[in-house]
This record gives C-alpha cells, structure tokens and sequence, in this order.
C-alpha cells in the first residue's frame, strides 16, 4: 500500500513512521509512506498555502490552488483509491472503516490546518472525510498518524502473527480480555490460576467471558 500524506508541517509526523510495527511495514515494503510539502507546490514567492477566509472571520483557510497542484502531480503518476481529508467534522474513524481502508492500494491523505481548507477542495477532490475523536487538534497531522497506524497494521504480513490484529480490541466488537506475564504472583497479586493451567479450552473461554464482561462495563455502546 502507498500512502502520500500532504501537509503544510510534514516534519511533525515522521517521528511516529520510524519505529515499531509502522516501520517494519517499509522496511518489508508492504507500505510506502510519502511526505509533501504544500508549501512546494504553492505559486507565490512567500510561499503561501493560506489565505483569510471571504466573509470575514478568525482564522486562516487553506487555498485551493497549492493542494490542486500537490494532487494532480501525485494524480499524473498512479491512480488513487481515496482521498481523505482529516477534520474535525469528518466521519469518526473505527474499526471498520480501518479494515476497509487496510485493502486499498493507494491512497492521499490530506492534513487539515489552521481553520481548514476552501470548501471546492472537499467538493472537488475529496472521497473521505475523517476524524479521529470529538475533540479538536491544531492540525490534522496527529489525527493523519492515527489514522496511518490503524491501516497499516492491518495490511497482511505486517504484524508477525497473523492473528493477532484479529485478536486486537474491536476487531470482533469487544474489547480485549486482561492479558498477564511472569511473574505469577507479583507482590501477592495473583495471575487468575486458569491462564496458568494450560487447558487452552478453559483459557478461550474465560478469555472470551471476561472480554464480554469488560466490554458490558467500560463501553456498553458496543
Ligand atoms: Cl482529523 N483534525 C483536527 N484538527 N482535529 C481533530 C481531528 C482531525 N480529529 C479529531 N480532532
């Protein structure tokens, strides 16, 4: 999967593609993560991306023409699946939405910042909009990280037991049962005896009991 991300500050999110499971993806070129600058692609010779919005009104706006160019060069090399905007008042991202994006090939995600882009960017280019939460971040940059991570380590061959994104929180609607590692008995806190027993039958089911349990308490929107 290639994914070309665009912003106006791609330098904050580089740090979160160099390590663990997101860099071992590129190493096994089972993911290729792109950066571009917007302000490349902007035509003026202060380099501008944004401008104030018509109508009046706090806040900057991203302008149209700079993210037409940045899209149409990635456009003019390969074909897109989807383009996704990251904004606050997008879609909020889940599970599924995760695994269907996980089978595209190649996909734009775009950063929203400052008060976000002109409107035309989302009518004309735009095939997603996501969030990441109903709270606000300065930029779409973190959210766009979010995002990348949840896809990427979906996409098969990355993780290196293949079962276990499928036995990760949500996959199947409920949240992870406890896990536990040596030692068995920390400080008199105690490992439940049944993970110790070996019954691997008795472990599935308990695992199974207690995720249902932990799911009904902490989130019963499930
Ligand atoms: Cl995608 N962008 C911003 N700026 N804030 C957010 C978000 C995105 N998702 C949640 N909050």
């Amino acid at each position: 999967m290639r994914i070309d991300i665009i912003s106006v500050v791609p330098d904050i999110i580089r740090s979160p593609f160099e390590g663990s499971i997101m860099k071992r993806a590129q190493d096994a070129c089972l993911a290729d993560i792109n950066f571009h600058n917007l302000r490349d692609y902007a035509s003026n010779n202060y380099k501008q991306v944004d401008d104030y919005p018509y109508g009046g009104g706090a806040g900057m706006v991203m302008m149209i023409e700079p993210i037409d160019k940045c899209i149409k060069a990635l456009k003019n090399c390969r074909d897109y699946d989807a383009i996704i905007y990251m904004t606050p008042d997008g879609e909020v991202l889940n599970q599924g939405i995760a695994n269907k994006l996980s089978l595209l090939n190649n996909i734009i995600v775009l950063c929203g910042h400052y008060k976000g882009v002109d409107q035309r960017v989302r009518d004309i280019f735009v095939t997603h909009e996501l969030s990441i939460g109903d709270y606000v971040l300065s930029g779409g940059e973190l959210a766009a990280a979010v995002l990348c991570d949840s896809i990427i380590r979906l996409i098969p061959g990355v993780l290196g037991n293949e079962t276990s994104a499928l036995t990760d929180s949500f996959q199947d609607g409920l949240l992870a049962p406890p896990i536990y590692t040596r030692p068995a008995n920390y400080k008199g806190y105690k490992v439940p005896e049944i993970l110790r027993s070996g019954n691997s039958l008795e472990i599935d089911t308990w695992r199974e009991d207690h995720a249902i349990k932990k799911t009904k308490e902490k989130r019963p929107d499930l």
